[in-house]
């Protein structure tokens, strides 16, 4: 895919967050949003992968650590073919594969269960050093929030993946300055965090986290990095996409109403 087709799924895949979200009347629309256009990527153009075959073993594994963003993860699942694309519409609904945080025993491409923040670089450690154990050359990319990195399990995490050399392993961390309480420079601030990643050991890239081609160009580079896990920081912008909610905290945790659904779907088209 090039990058304005990219670029144009990653619209479609916030318009899907949009209406998903207004449908179930809760959940959390700016923290998708942020880390949109870093999962497009990553199922539309670089891991490998086969929606009809989701446990196929020399796969690349994903991760939504932050697992409150959810619905930009089942947008991505669905637009490639891992279920139909109706279903996204039952998002948070008694029954539905697709609950509010990521349940692996229920959702077609959910590598692992998330939502309690903090837990997901250390699966994401596991499964690269299987792979390395197992002598696959399968990457493991994992999202992480810049709130959540306040978790401790995530140093430890940190710690062991450059420990074990897992070049296998690509973070992102989606540094949209939020987190549920407010800035996070306020609540528990998290720099200098490029040199924290590098005094673990850890080859640290910078990007603005809605440019494709800077996201593309990362990964690339991370692929090549040899002996070290890799951490890509990305700017990105809480709310990206609809003006009403970029950067306005307000809708963390809060689903558009039906007015303001159309307002940012007619931003979006
Ligand atoms: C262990 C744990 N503590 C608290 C929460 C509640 N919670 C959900 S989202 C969130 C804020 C996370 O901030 P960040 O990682 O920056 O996410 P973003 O701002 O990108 O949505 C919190 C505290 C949780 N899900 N898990």
């Amino acid at each position: 895919m090039e990058i304005y087709e990219l670029e144009e799924k990653a619209k479609e895949v916030r318009r899907w967050i949009i209406k998903m979200l207004a449908e179930a009347g809760s959940g959390h629309p700016g923290g998708s949003l942020s880390c949109v256009d870093l999962i497009t990527c990553l199922y539309f153009k670089v891991m490998r992968h086969d929606p009809k075959n989701p446990k196929w073993q020399d796969r690349d594994r994903f991760i939504l650590s932050k697992g409150h963003g959810a619905p930009a993860l089942y947008a991505c699942l669905a637009l490639t073919g891992y279920f139909e694309v109706e279903r996204l519409m039952t998002l948070r609904k008694l029954d539905s594969i697709l609950q509010g945080h990521p349940d692996m025993s229920f959702t077609p491409g959910v590598e692992m269960s998330t939502g309690s923040l903090g837990q997901g670089l250390s699966v994401a450690t596991g499964m690269a050093i299987s792979g390395k154990l197992d002598k696959k050359d399968y990457r493991v990319y994992v999202v992480l929030g810049d709130g959540e990195i306040q978790e401790g399990q995530i140093w430890e995490a940190g710690m062991a993946a450059s420990h074990y050399r897992l070049d296998n392993l690509t973070a992102f961390m989606d540094y949209n300055r939020f987190q549920i309480d407010g800035l996070i420079e306020n609540v528990i601030g998290i720099e200098p965090v490029v040199d924290k990643w590098k005094s673990f050991g850890w080859e640290v890239l910078e990007i603005d986290g809605h440019r494709i081609r800077e996201i593309l160009d990362a990964i690339d580079t991370a692929k090549r990095v040899k002996g070290r896990p890799t951490m890509i920081i990305a700017h990105t912008v809480k709310g990206k996409g609809v003006s009403f909610m970029e950067g306005e905290n307000r809708f963390h945790g809060v689903a558009p109403t039906k007015e303001e659904r159309d307002r940012a779907l007619q931003e979006l088209t």
